[in-house]
């Protein structure tokens, strides 16, 4: 028997911690030999904690072989402690006539203690993703406070942009999704991201010879894929959850997968034009569990410079924004 991984979760019992932690517990997100014990981190709120209880109390209904045990805590250091994972998908939602600014201070200020905690508390070789929006900036804030685990350990979520890239695009060609490969996510996770079409490749064949219809591409396609988050919300009333906690185990499963080649949001190192040190989604290979390389080398013409310039821009002024929380 593998000693089991201590995977802390955040928003534990919102609609994405209820789609998510049945699929940790169950052997999706590390494999199904590989036993998990949940750190489930809820904010000091009495409705949550309870909805907490009930979330537990489902998991021992589900009699996981896997799941070794189940933490709930409102006190992050004790949901942190040895955490090989962390999984940051709590956050504060966008209220009605906020300012996307202070949504960003708001929710910054959750991710400075928790980036503190985190690097005071963890095990060595924890691993942090988040996914609580604005993700990217909540990321580079967490890993900001980080004195001991290095940058490239903080990564934030873009996955759920590639999935349903990818899914649009099989959808066009009237294909099986399978046949859609190498569709990766660049900059932030908002409308302004630039799903890399011109390399993307459909039974082998460049996707655009197989859609002949760059206007489809460069138009209405990126835009179904940027404001998809916005589409689910007016049909369903409530956000993605399912999709995005789906998007999670694919995300975590792609980075324990060496050789898995993915889109994640990590450090910019310059690559692909972006500022140094923003977070933005770009494709990467996964070397050995847990860490990956950015693959660098994918040409980009000019209406992907342009999108990538403008992503890049957001990316910048949303870092202007918080830049007295770095
Ligand atoms: P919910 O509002 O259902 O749940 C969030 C939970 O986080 C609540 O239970 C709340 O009590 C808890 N929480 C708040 N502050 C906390 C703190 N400091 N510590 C611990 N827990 C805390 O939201 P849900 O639908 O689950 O979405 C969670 C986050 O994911 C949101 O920020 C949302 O915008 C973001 N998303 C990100 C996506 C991505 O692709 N990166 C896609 C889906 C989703 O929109």
């Amino acid at each position: 028997m593998k000693t089991p991984i201590r995977v802390a979760v955040t928003g534990a019992a919102g609609q994405i911690g209820y789609a998510l932690l049945f699929r940790i517990a169950s052997g999706a997100m590390f494999g199904p030999d590989q036993p998990v014990i949940l750190q489930l981190i809820e904010a000091p709120v009495e409705k949550a904690l309870k909805a907490l209880e009930g979330v537990a109390m489902e998991l021992d209904d589900c009699a996981f072989p896997l799941l070794k045990g189940v933490v709930q805590t409102s006190d992050p250091t004790v949901g942190f402690k040895d955490a090989n994972w962390c999984l940051l998908v709590g956050a504060k939602p966008r209220g009605p006539g906020m300012e996307r600014a202070d949504l960003l201070k708001d929710n910054g200020r959750i991710f400075i203690g928790q980036g503190q905690i985190i690097d005071a508390v963890a095990a060595a070789d924890a691993r942090v993703a988040v996914v609580g929006n604005p993700a990217n900036t909540n990321c580079m804030i967490a890993a900001s406070q980080a004195k001991r685990l290095p940058a490239d350990r903080f990564t934030a979520m873009v996955r759920l942009d590639q999935n349903r890239a990818q899914s649009q695009l099989a959808l066009k060609a009237g294909v099986d999704l399978t046949a859609v490969k190498d569709i990766f996510i660049y900059g932030n996770h908002s409308p302004t991201m630039f799903p890399a079409f011109a390399h993307a490749t459909i039974n082998g064949q460049p996707a655009t010879t197989v859609i002949n219809d760059s206007a489809w591409l460069q138009g209405p396609f990126c835009e179904t894929v940027g404001k998809r988050g916005a589409a689910i919300i007016a049909a369903r009333g409530a956000s993605s959850a399912a999709s995005a906690a789906n998007a999670l185990v694919d995300h975590v499963r792609s980075l324990v997968t060496p050789g898995a080649i993915h889109s994640i949001a990590v450090k910019s190192h310059g690559h692909y034009g972006f500022d140094a040190n923003v977070w933005a989604g770009m494709p990467v290979r996964t070397t050995t569990p847990g860490s990956y390389e950015v693959i660098p080398s994918y040409a980009m013409d000019d209406f992907a410079k342009s999108k990538i310039a403008a992503t890049n821009k957001e990316l910048v002024e949303e870092r202007a924004a918080v830049v007295d929380l770095l």
